[in-house]
């Protein structure tokens, strides 16, 4: 097949460090050594083998990886990005696993948990032998999580959870979430493992993208947690806001794996699948088609790549990653559709992987804020006026 450096059309990998480069192909080998002999038959299945290839991933340091201390890796941004990239281009199921795990749950305990907290539950979450949620969207509130109705309310010194976590990552089988609920402070943020009395969780079914995940619904019946299980310095929506931010970022990158394998597919299959007497690659319309998608990758690179050396400099504010957010995933989506085009009645089989990556594209495209929610950040950041309410 084309090999994938082919698409560097800009030679961008030069502005890569060599130990970017080797990350990069531990998490490529991974991939295509665990991953893609597979995935088409979880996709169909809906059944992924979630902990073990949490396990696996754990191994290399991708759980958490960006993370520092707790047996996390400490690697840079632009590291955790190329992963995330990498794991994509697998499937976004995959990726969400490691976003939900690291960057949304992992984080959420890191940056604002007790000592306690993050002994207890950072060290095996890292590896992987724990599995974490993060439970902010409800089946009533998803844009605009302020509105959220799920309630903490004291009882003496223990905390009494009630309400519902819907389209929640990893909830039928995590060990634990991290649940934002209203108490009469403001949202605040609980560490609540699933096996607690009153917890229970059921699997969504009938999901028509990202198959290879699971997903679910959370309810707390009156869940009584000790003070403990608060994360004593979140305070706000800028907390989850803020663990938003991290997932974002790496679906920056994410998705624009799901868009080169496509591309990847798609060039090959040009190249080889003859109409008319020559190569369907030969025709001027599919190389528009090619050298467009190819064009688009590449500008989407660049601006991963910006924004992962602006966080690595400590310097990267949440309305620029929507700008990543917003055009990434929506030119991903565009590329994936257009190479199932090239690929004709092929491109709708799970023999190739273009379809499924066009399908999972349009969850990645709603979740962590849809792209009208990022137009909105955008609009804010150029006009001072707040759309959202
Ligand atoms: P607003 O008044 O704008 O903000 C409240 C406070 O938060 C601050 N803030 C942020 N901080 C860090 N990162 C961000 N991205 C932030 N956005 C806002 C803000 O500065 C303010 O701070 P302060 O100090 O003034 O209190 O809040 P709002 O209620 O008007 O909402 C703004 C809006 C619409 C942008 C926000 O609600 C939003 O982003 N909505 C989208 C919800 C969303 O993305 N949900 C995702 C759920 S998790 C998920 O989908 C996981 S999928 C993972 C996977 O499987 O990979
Ligand atoms: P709504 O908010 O109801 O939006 C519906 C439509 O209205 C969208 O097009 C939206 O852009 C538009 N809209 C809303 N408000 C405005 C406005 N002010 N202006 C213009 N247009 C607007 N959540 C979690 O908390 N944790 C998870 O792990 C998680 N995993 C997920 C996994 C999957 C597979 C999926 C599909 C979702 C997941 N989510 C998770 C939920 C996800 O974050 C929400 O679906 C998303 O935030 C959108 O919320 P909603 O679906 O309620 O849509």
């Amino acid at each position: 097949s084309a090999p994938v450096s082919s698409l560097d059309l800009l030679d961008l990998d030069a502005l890569l460090s060599e130990e970017e480069r080797q990350i990069r192909a531990v998490v490529r080998q991974l991939v295509d050594d665990r991953v893609r002999p597979h995935v088409a038959g979880w996709y169909e299945s809906g059944q992924a083998p979630i902990r073990e290839l949490a396990v696996e991933f754990g191994k290399v340091g991708l759980l958490g990886m960006h993370l520092t201390g707790y047996g996390c890796a400490g690697a840079s941004a632009v590291a955790y990005g190329l992963a995330c990239l990498e794991l994509e281009a697998g499937d976004s199921g995959l990726r969400s696993l490691v976003s939900v795990q690291g960057s949304l749950a992992m984080y959420a305990i890191w940056r604002y948990g007790s000592d306690e907290q993050k002994q207890r539950w950072l060290p095996t979450m890292a590896t992987g032998e724990t599995i974490g949620c993060f439970g902010l969207t409800e089946p009533d509130h998803g844009s605009d999580p302020a509105s959220m109705a799920t309630r903490a309310r004291r009882d003496g010194t223990d905390w009494v959870l009630t309400g519902t976590k819907m389209w929640i990552t990893n909830a039928p089988l995590a060990d634990v979430a991290v649940i934002w609920a209203r108490t009469d402070e403001g949202i605040r943020g609980f560490v609540v493992p699933l096996d607690t009395p009153g917890v229970s969780t059921r699997e969504i079914r009938q999901k028509m993208s990202l198959r290879a995940s699971s997903t679910g619904e959370i309810v707390l019946d009156g869940v009584r947690l000790p003070a403990t299980a608060q994360l004593p310095a979140a305070s706000g929506l800028k907390a989850p806001l803020s663990c938003l931010t991290e997932a974002r970022f790496g679906i920056v990158w994410g998705a624009l794996g799901a868009a080169r394998d496509c591309l990847r597919v798609a060039l090959d299959y040009a190249v080889h699948r003859t109409q008319f007497g020559r190569p369907i690659a030969g025709f001027q319309l599919t190389q528009a088609k090619l050298a467009d998608m190819a064009v688009e990758l590449q500008k989407g690179y660049l601006l991963a790549l910006h924004l992962g050396r602006l966080a690595d400099a400590g310097a990267l504010r949440p309305d620029q990653v929507s700008v990543g957010k917003l055009n990434n995933v929506r030119e991903a989506l565009t590329i994936a559709r257009e190479c199932r085009t090239i690929l004709g009645a092929n491109g709708i089989s799970g023999e190739y992987p273009v379809l499924r990556h066009a399908s999972n594209l349009e969850t990645v495209l709603t979740y962590e804020g849809t792209s009208e929610i990022h137009q909105l950040v955008i609009g804010q950041r150029l006009t001072g006026i707040a759309a959202f309410s």
